[in-house]
């Protein structure tokens, strides 16, 4: 019987309406992809950025909202004239497949409001065309998304949606544009995001197959709580196992999306640049500055050197045609993948430093081995190629699609550095294809056993800057026959400083009871690492806490917050709050319930209580700007305009209470406000229990 109840008991736990968990983000197909094609496709695509015959440079996609049309003239227009007859999905997806882009990412409605699939849900679709009207109405019945889906799984690529949250059209969408003059008398945007909801759904629900990525935009006009965002990414992710959203729904998202730029450094998060190839995202008629595809390959290096990827945007037109400047630089790009794909596909980061003559990406194989992909947009000085610490031999040097290997006579060591001299034959084929801005840049392929050990700086793991009694900084192993130099006065290691030893416990590592600006370098072969690391930490005093209990009965739990209304591009101080008399009462550093939508700001203030002495950090979440300050000390600026940011910030803190004060500002759209903590020996973010709060000293 034991058994029954057994199986009673699991059974009424999952019977308990245990939701299934959040299925995670399928990153590796994404990751080994790189490259995707972004397609712009609506009525503005009919339009091709003319109105009433003059041409209008820049975004065609926005020509509604720049010529100030109303929506209703604007469509009146363009919907009777879509008509893609020449629309071929098996040709889009070709130009792709062939272009080496393995996803594509399509609009299924832009901010016009016209939704390029036949939505049970809007009155604006493609159903109200003649390409989409049904047959029995004398249309020709078709769906691009259908077609475009179905020519995505015959060729193994993946399809993503793009979806706009803002509508200039939808008469329930607010606010207007300043020039619509349409009523907004029972006008209501919780009626609008129902709508946005049931589009999603269909989209998502199973009709077009497995749907890989969710491509949010448009969402500043308001918050992810106006947004019904959490929502409506849950089901996305219950209804596509694995799917990606980007961050565009008023919240982060799976990965970021820099939009017609390269970071500088490659963010830490999952990321994605967006470009177009002319100037504008939707076909524009007149627009004839395309990026040239070596501009374009070169991007594309640059991008997955930084661990990214690269959606780069085509814009049909209205027939459903690729125009041939672009077809041109999709075909040039198919000629380089075919001999170069393996430099781009399934690369990422490479353990060098950057180079003087391109950029430097990594692959490694299934079977263990590794290639470091040379990427050169200009010959190397002197022909010569620094393998920087490298300290294995390669297996082999290529220049892929020539006949010859650059061959390992070309190799000698330099210290620690292997120097790759390139002889002539290389340099004239790398010297045709890489100092003219019209022709695909050279790649070098540099292939390992395995993964190759690089000599580097050590990495100071942790990022901790402030200590009390002591701390152990500890430090990332070298390679293996490399030794680590260490020092704690702030003078540059070198071979005589004593290599440090490991310990058993700690590993490599150095403990500090005073501060301390630590430096530390590898060496191998007799050589140390080009680069070092210093790390600065300070011996801080423990701030005095209260005595708790001093508060007494008194002391309530929860926050005192108050609200002020206005415009703010700034952190409002203290003192502006003195005015406002509501007070609310919040059991956490959150919004509270009664704030307005947009342009206010918060203070909240009470007591925290530390059960440990020791170093606290606070990470404080906020769009826009915030401060956390602790016992009148400001602990983290996290001020300004901006969307939603995230910083943390150290404070040592005896064990008690200690006054609190989080102020931030909204101004318009998105909005967001959290405050955790990692506390003394801990290593992870946690959140701050409501018990900790206390309403202030004074109360
Ligand atoms: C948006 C759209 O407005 C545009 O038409 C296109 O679809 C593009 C891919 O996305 O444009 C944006 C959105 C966000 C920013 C800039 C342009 N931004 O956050 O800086």
């Amino acid at each position: 019987m034991i058994w029954t109840t057994a199986l009673a008991l699991t059974i009424s736990f999952v019977s308990a309406g245990a939701s299934p968990p959040p299925v995670a983000p399928d990153f590796a197909w994404w990751t080994e992809a790189r490259f995707g094609m972004f397609v712009h496709w609506g009525l503005y695509s009919e339009a091709g950025s003319v109105w009433k015959g003059k041409f209008l440079p820049g975004w065609s996609e926005w020509m509604l909202n720049r010529k100030k049309i109303p929506p209703d003239e604007y469509h009146a227009e363009l919907t009777p004239r879509f008509d893609p007859v020449d629309f071929d999905a098996d040709a889009w997806v070709r130009a792709a497949k062939d272009a080496g882009m393995k996803y594509i990412v399509i609009t299924t409605k832009h901010h016009e409001g016209f939704a390029l699939w036949p939505s049970a849900a809007g009155e604006q679709d493609i159903a109200t065309t003649h390409f989409g009207k049904p047959k029995s109405q004398g249309g020709r019945e078709r769906d691009p998304l259908r077609e475009l889906a179905d020519a995505c799984k015959r060729h193994g690529i993946k399809l993503g949606f793009y979806y706009s949250l803002l509508d200039w059209s939808h008469p329930d969408y607010l606010p207007r544009r300043e020039w619509d003059t349409r009523s907004i008398d029972g006008a209501e945007y919780p009626r609008y995001t129902t709508y946005m909801r049931a589009q999603v759904k269909e989209l998502l629900d199973g009709r077009y197959g497995e749907i890989a990525v969710l491509w949010g935009d448009g969402d500043w006009e308001h918050g992810a709580r106006e947004h019904t965002s959490d929502e409506i990414v849950a089901m996305a992710r219950a209804l596509q196992p694995g799917i990606l959203v980007n961050d565009r729904w008023s919240q982060p998202g799976d990965y970021a999306t820099p939009e017609n730029k390269i970071p500088d450094a490659g963010p830490a998060r999952p990321w994605e640049t967006c470009m177009t190839l002319n100037n504008s995202w939707g076909y524009a008629r007149d627009d004839h500055e395309f990026k040239s595809a070596a501009a374009v390959l070169r991007n594309l290096a640059d991008i997955v050197s930084k661990g990214g990827n690269y959606l780069l945007n085509i814009g049909p037109d209205g027939k459903g045609r690729i125009d041939p400047e672009s077809m041109s630089v999709l075909s040039s790009i198919a000629l380089w993948m075919k001999t170069h794909s393996t430099s781009i596909h399934g690369n990422g980061r490479a353990p060098l430093p950057v180079p003087e003559w391109g950029k430097w990406t990594m692959a490694q194989s299934d079977e263990g081995t590794a290639t470091l992909n040379a990427h050169l947009f200009s010959a190397p000085k002197g022909g010569v190629i620094q393998l920087a610490g490298v300290m294995d031999e390669p297996l082999s040097i290529r220049v892929p699609g020539n006949e010859f290997a650059v061959g390992k006579d070309s190799l000698r060591r330099d210290g620690a550095d292997l120097l790759v001299q390139l002889n002539a034959d290389a340099l004239e084929a790398i010297g045709k294809a890489s100092t003219v801005d019209t022709t695909p840049h050279a790649v070098i392929e540099v292939e390992f056993a395995s993964m190759p050990r690089v000599l580097t700086a050590p990495e100071i793991l942790g990022d901790d800057s402030i200590f009390v009694d002591g701390i152990v900084l500890r430090l990332s192993p070298p390679p293996a026959g490399a030794v680590i130099h260490v020092t704690t006065n702030g003078s540059m290691p070198t071979l005589e400083t004593p290599p440090l030893v490991r310990d058993g416990q700690r590993g490599y590592s150095v403990a500090l009871t005073r501060s301390a600006t630590v430096r530390a370098r590898a060496s191998w072969n007799g050589q140390l690492s080009s680069a070092e690391t210093t790390r600065r930490v300070d011996q801080v005093e423990l701030l005095p806490a209260s005595v708790c209990d001093a508060l007494g009965a008194s002391a309530k739990s929860g926050l005192i917050a108050k609200i002020l209304l206005g415009e703010f591009e700034v952190v409002p101080g203290s003192k502006d709050f003195d005015a406002v008399i509501d007070l609310a009462r919040v059991d956490s550093i959150r919004i509270p319930e009664n704030a307005p939508l947009d342009r206010y700001a918060v203070q909240i203030r009470g007591v925290i209580e530390t059960r440990l002495p020791g170093v606290y950090r606070f990470e404080i979440s906020s769009d826009d700007g915030s401060e956390l300050w602790i016992d009148g000390r400001l602990v983290i600026d996290n001020g300004g305009l901006h969307g939603a940011t995230s910083k943390f910030g150290d404070i040592a803190l005896a064990g008690g209470c200690h006054e609190i004060e989080v102020r931030m500002f909204e101004s318009v759209g998105g909005e967001a406000l959290s405050l955790r903590w990692r506390v003394p020996f801990e290593s992870d973010f946690t959140a701050i229990p409501a018990k900790a709060f206390r309403r202030s000293l004074g109360q």
